[in-house]
């Protein structure tokens, strides 16, 4: 029986080059996909540039540049490097583009109408001289539990421990080097915990997921799940959210999306049948290959946002180290 399988591995960030650790796993990719392809089936290996993120925006603005030429360039250099190493992508697109715009507003209209999409208001650091909100990893000072100098705001890299941004003593804008201040913000979360009986269903469905990667879920899973913050403010690089001004798409919400998006695209290009392969139904397979840093998003938020916007889910998602 011949298979449909779409296939696809890590979208890489813009912001700098492939090294030999991407290669990990674009060539193991490709070796699965040659394999599926030589035994008859009709598989398709997609990936993309993941182009948006306060990285990128800042990268760029370091270069004198604007997002879209750095990231037009570094597309032009992965491109090359991939090839440079035979990594036979059927298509390399971005999340930067038409499709993916479209497919991120058509996901949030479906989780919104769902009533899967609420609005919180938190404190967060923010950078006065810059005039703007810093993400965890914007924000260094000394690590609370044991003082360690120079730590970001998401975790000690001396004692280990985990703290939110807030907790920082000292803190400083990596960007300015000014002292944040607390701004309250309004932020969009999507209700993740609401997905909490599929989510233990699907991650414990025997092939989705490595046992190794099933029993680190369990452990999210145990300890409760939390809203999920999908917007991010101005500025920003990224897709501007529907109805709310000065709010952004934070780029994990629209980078897995890229996978839908690059396979429109080819579908497009071949005349393929897009729907057969994401209709709610479909029996085609869809395989993520990706590294263990990225499982959570992988395995507790994709599923969870195609599953409520009626979108079929992962066949499988194939973890490395
Ligand atoms: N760009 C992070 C990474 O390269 C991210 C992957 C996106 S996959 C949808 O580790
Ligand atoms: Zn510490």
């Amino acid at each position: 029986m011949t298979r449909k399988i779409l296939i696809t591995s890590a979208l890489p960030y813009a912001n700098g080059a492939i090294h030999l650790g991407h290669l990990v796993e674009y060539i193991q990719t490709d070796i699965w996909a040659r394999f599926q392809k030589s035994r008859g089936h009709e598989c398709h290996y997609v990936c993309a540039d993941d182009t948006h993120g306060t990285a990128i925006m800042l990268r760029a603005e370091n270069e004198g540049i604007t997002p879209e030429a750095l990231i037009g360039r570094v597309h032009g250099e992965h491109l090359r490097d991939f090839s440079g190493f035979h990594i036979d992508f059927d298509n390399y697109y971005s999340t930067n583009s038409p499709e993916n715009r479209t497919f991120a507003y058509e996901i949030y209209a479906k989780l919104k109408a769902k009533g899967k999409i609420v609005k919180k208001t938190k404190s967060q650091l923010y950078d006065p001289e810059k005039e703007m909100f810093l993400a965890d990893r914007f924000v260094k000072g000394e690590c609370p539990k044991c003082n360690a100098k120079e730590q970001y705001g998401d975790n000690c890299e001396v004692c280990g421990a985990t703290y939110s941004p807030t907790e920082l003593k000292n803190p400083v804008s990596i960007y300015s080097g000014a002292t944040p201040v607390l701004r309250d913000t309004e932020n969009l979360f999507f209700k993740l915990g609401d997905c909490t009986d599929f989510l233990k269903t699907w991650t414990n469905t025997p092939g989705k997921l490595q046992s190794e990667a099933a029993n680190k879920m369990q452990e999210w899973l145990e300890s409760g799940l939390n809203d999920w913050d999908i917007s991010r403010h101005a500025p920003y690089f990224g897709f501007e959210i529907p109805d709310e001004p000065g709010k952004y798409f934070y780029v994990w919400l629209d980078a897995p999306v890229g996978y839908m998006s690059s396979h429109k695209n080819l579908c497009y290009r071949l005349g393929l049948d897009f729907d057969s392969y994401w209709h709610k139904d479909s029996s085609a397979e869809l395989h993520h290959f990706i590294g263990k840093d990225i499982l959570t998003f992988h395995s507790l938020f994709w599923p969870a946002i195609l599953e409520t916007a009626d979108l079929r889910t992962p066949s499988a998602i194939h973890v490395h180290g």
